[in-house]
């Protein structure tokens, strides 16, 4: 079994890792109108669904009225349920850094955001201080009576850390106030794939304005509903579980656990969800001699507009752009020196680099998602304006 993006935990220093995986899966191709049919007929709707649909409706449509560009970003993990009425679920490493950094930077660009994300990880600004090593409360103190008030206690944040709260607390005040950031939460597989072919269909009315930025970590493999046990699966009797085939040796101890392929939509949101909007996937890999041969198959393969390819190990600081306009010309690296509180030598890293022969420039004491943002917008800019002048409407 290969779980993608997924992993699965296999603790145990004398397993035998090499058999432990069954890599005999066929190779991915892209889904068809009768994979779709079949996907979206044979798994239930989440039942957020409805509610959801219609909340972007209306967004989609204030925006559209204030002609606003809108982006659904896509972010965190997609969970693997392994039983109905879940206790156990495959999981995997993303917190949404990417996509709640991003969305920020695009709120900052002007844009509308839509922010479908796993439940509980990051969001735009609150994540500077939710999931830090501090806890938040450690970004507190306590603030000296108020003169009048000599009983009343007050909060307030410690001096070293205002002046950046309180830039981050307006720019979510503007953000709340002005509707820009619709929250929208997911946490299977099966939700992450209903809810994004819905909330596509809804932008519609946007037309070249709407923009798609898929920086969540969808599995590639799942449980099919048919096979999925609907209680909590027992140690000791798999072998009554369906996910589990009987006969292989040391059922009773062992769980054995069969994933299909999750059905590859890409191309679906591009031919038929969303044929006007801009669509920009993500890459991960963990072996950069392949990054760049697996982000040019994608754009063959979903034939979308813009692939952003990451290793697992530097995501935080590179990442290159390939372009479907020409995907055999050089290849587009950005990349931020690395953040490392412990190393302050890092902050006078050299300021160019070379990779693979191609120069690029490194911006220190960045996000990387800045630049990517700043990239992202200019070619969606230039992509409206080509589809104006074809079609003489947006
Ligand atoms: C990414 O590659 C994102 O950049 C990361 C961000 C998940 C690495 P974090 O949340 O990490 O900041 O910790 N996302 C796309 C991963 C993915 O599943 N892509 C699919 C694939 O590679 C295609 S849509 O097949």
């Amino acid at each position: 079994m290969s779980v993608g993006a997924s992993s699965i935990n296999t603790a145990h220093p004398s397993q035998d890792y090499a058999n432990a995986i069954d890599r005999n899966v066929p190779s991915f191709t892209a889904a068809e109108a009768p994979d779709e049919n079949s996907y979206f007929t044979n798994n239930l709707p989440p039942p957020e669904l409805e509610e959801y649909s219609a909340r972007t409706e209306e967004f989609v449509k204030h925006h559209f009225r204030h002609q606003r560009r809108i982006v659904l970003i896509t972010s965190g993990g997609t969970t693997v349920p392994l039983e109905n009425q879940t206790v156990r679920f495959i999981d995997n490493f993303s917190a949404g850094t990417r996509g709640a950094t991003s969305a920020e930077y695009f709120l900052e660009a002007g844009y509308a955001v839509i922010f479908l994300h796993r439940q509980f990880s990051l969001l735009p600004y609150s994540r500077h201080y939710s999931h830090s090593t501090n806890c938040f409360l450690d970004f507190l103190s306590e603030a000296p009576p108020i003169d009048g008030y000599a009983k009343k206690s007050a909060v307030m944040a410690r001096a070293e850390y205002s002046d950046t709260m309180l830039s981050v607390l307006r720019k979510y005040n503007h953000a709340k106030r002005e509707n820009l950031l619709l929250l929208l939460p997911f946490t299977t597989i099966n939700s992450y794939l209903f809810l994004l072919r819905a909330l596509a269909m809804k932008m519609e009315p946007m037309g070249s304005k709407a923009l798609f930025y898929l920086a969540a970590a969808v599995s590639d493999f799942f449980v099919p509903r048919e096979r999925m046990s609907e209680h909590k699966i027992q140690s000791g009797d798999f072998n009554e579980s369906q996910l589990v085939d009987p006969s292989a040796s040391g059922v009773g101890k062992k769980l054995i656990i069969d994933l299909d392929p999750v059905p590859k939509f890409l191309k679906r949101l591009v031919e038929s969800w969303a044929p006007k909007g801009m669509i920009v996937s993500f890459k991960l890999e963990t072996d950069e001699t392949i990054l760049l041969k697996k982000c040019r198959l994608a754009l063959k393969r979903y034939s979308h507009h813009l692939v952003i390819g990451n290793l697992l190990q530097t995501r935080k600081f590179q990442v290159v752009l390939v372009d479907s306009v020409d995907p055999v010309k050089q290849p587009r690296w950005l990349t931020v020196a690395q953040r490392d509180e412990h190393k302050e030598d890092e902050k006078s890293a050299s300021n160019a680099d070379e990779k693979n022969g191609v120069k690029f420039a490194t911006k220190q004491d960045s996000e990387i998602e800045e630049q990517i943002v700043i990239e992202v917008v200019r070619r969606h800019g230039a992509r409206i304006w080509d589809v104006v002048a074809a079609t003489g409407s947006l």
